[in-house]
């Protein structure tokens, strides 16, 4: 619904929390001439930004933050600023018992409360459960009971959630040409952070309130496990029945109302392993499918460690090489990695083994892995050349081109299905 009205112009854009999805919607912002300030708490970060230097890997994202740098439109500090808009783009973790803990949200609307004034629009971009938006709300009325979320009122402040949706690898693309779906606590702030997200993205903003925006989000996300859930399922089915699972997937999709995933070690990254679980803390009695693919999820890395245990039984001081350890394909991203998990697992519990670990998008091994003695960083070739087991974590265009006759006097476990 449009009111007709003209978007609203921002002159001063704050983004708060310059990670994965902070920065690029910071750049974008940018880029098209408005005055953006990224805050973060990480001093590095701030001056690798200022320098034009994207502290992660993402394709082509280098170029487009050179260039709102050099021209002045992204400054980053770690000091927020009084500005016509704020994006909180800070992580919201979950604690011991699913629930979510708000004190990166909290933490950032503390830092903001002094600089805001009346008329500001506050979008909520971190992925959060039903009501979070409006707790935040509530949360800066507290430090500023001179404001108000009354429309009438001329102290109001407008209050929206605006999930993001790219995925890692394709932000370019995605960021201008995903559509979006934008809630406000109120109608103004509906308005308000359509006009915002209008600055930069091309695609439809559909209008909705905060809660169901928070609740999309979470949906989209929950979606994709369970059915990612399902594929794995069919994994250790098709491993009891003697089937080759990727085979059995490519035949039953090409039913034209069929289209089911891919199996792996698990899922990972800060999204689909983490968002299913705040509908499920939320809404525990209904939430029956979602937690329980969850667990089939969960529960992959475990059944791999089982199979690669099974296939060193025999075998004296085995070298295995483990290739990848990021989440998922082409990325450098190790956030809740089940092959991460799963290598450091194997270098721990058999401190006989020699792990040799071929990441090609990091320079050096995290600190979890780097102080397991038996585990190191090697290159593709010399690592595969020196294995008895080859176990395959992620597909990385790097493994997908090995000449598979390398592999032909090697043990293989394949958790991709890319040399079937
Ligand atoms: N995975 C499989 N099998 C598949 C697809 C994925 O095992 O067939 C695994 C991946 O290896 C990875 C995990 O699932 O470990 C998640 O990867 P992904 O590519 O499905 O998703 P993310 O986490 O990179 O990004 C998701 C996206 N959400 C949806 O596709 C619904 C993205 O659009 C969101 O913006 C992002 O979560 C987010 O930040 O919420």
């Amino acid at each position: 619904m449009h009111t007709g009205k003209s978007p609203q112009a921002f002159e001063k854009v704050c983004v708060v929390g310059l990670g994965y999805i902070g920065l690029p919607t910071a750049a974008f912002i940018a880029s098209k001439g408005v005055h953006v300030t990224g805050v973060d708490v990480n001093s590095k970060f701030v001056e690798s930004i200022n320098k034009g230097e994207v502290p992660f890997f993402e394709p082509g994202f280098d170029v487009l933050l050179k260039r709102v740098v050099e021209e002045g439109y992204l400054v980053a500090q770690t000091e927020q600023i009084e500005a016509d808009a704020y994006i909180v783009c800070v992580p919201t973790p979950f604690k011991e018992n699913h629930k979510v803990d708000t004190k990166f949200i909290n933490a950032a609307v503390k830092a903001m409360a002094p600089h805001l004034r009346p008329g500001a629009l506050v979008v909520l971009e971190s992925t959060s459960p039903p009501g979070t938006t409006e707790n935040m709300a509530n949360y800066i009325l507290e430090l500023r009971p001179d404001l108000s979320l009354d429309e009438d009122d001329e102290n109001a402040i407008f209050v929206a959630h605006c999930p993001e949706r790219v995925l890692p690898g394709q932000i370019m693309e995605e960021m201008e040409n995903n559509d979006r779906v934008i809630g406000g606590l109120t109608p103004r702030g509906t308005q308000l952070g359509v006009d915002l997200y209008g600055t930069f993205c091309t695609a439809e903003l559909l209008q909705t309130n905060a809660t169901t925006a928070e609740m999309a989000k979470l949906t989209e996300n929950s979606f994709r496990d369970v059915n990612i859930a399902f594929a794995n399922e069919l994994s250790l089915i098709s491993d009891r029945l003697g089937i080759d699972v990727w085979e059995l997937i490519d035949l039953a999709n090409h039913h034209p109302r069929v289209n089911i995933l891919q199996p792996g070690p698990g899922v990972g990254g800060h999204c689909i392993a983490v968002d299913p679980w705040f509908i499920v803390s939320s809404v525990p009695e209904e939430s029956k499918i979602i937690k329980t693919a969850r667990e089939v999820n969960d529960g992959k890395p475990e059944w791999v460690m089982s199979k690669v245990t099974k296939a060193l039984k025999g075998l004296d001081a085995p070298v295995v090489a483990a290739l990848g350890i990021a989440f998922k394909n082409d990325i450098d991203d190790l956030r809740e990695s089940p092959s991460l998990n799963i290598v450091k697992r194997l270098g721990e519990e058999n401190p006989e083994l020699d792990v040799r670990v071929v990441e090609p998008n990091v320079d050096e091994l995290p600190d979890s892995l780097s102080a397991i003695a038996n585990v190191k960083k090697q290159d593709l070739q010399g690592a595969v050349a020196e294995a008895d087991l080859i176990l395959l974590l992620v597909n990385h265009k790097e493994f997908l081109a090995l000449d598979p006759s390398v592999l032909d006097d090697k043990t293989v476990i394949d958790t991709k299905g890319i040399w079937r």
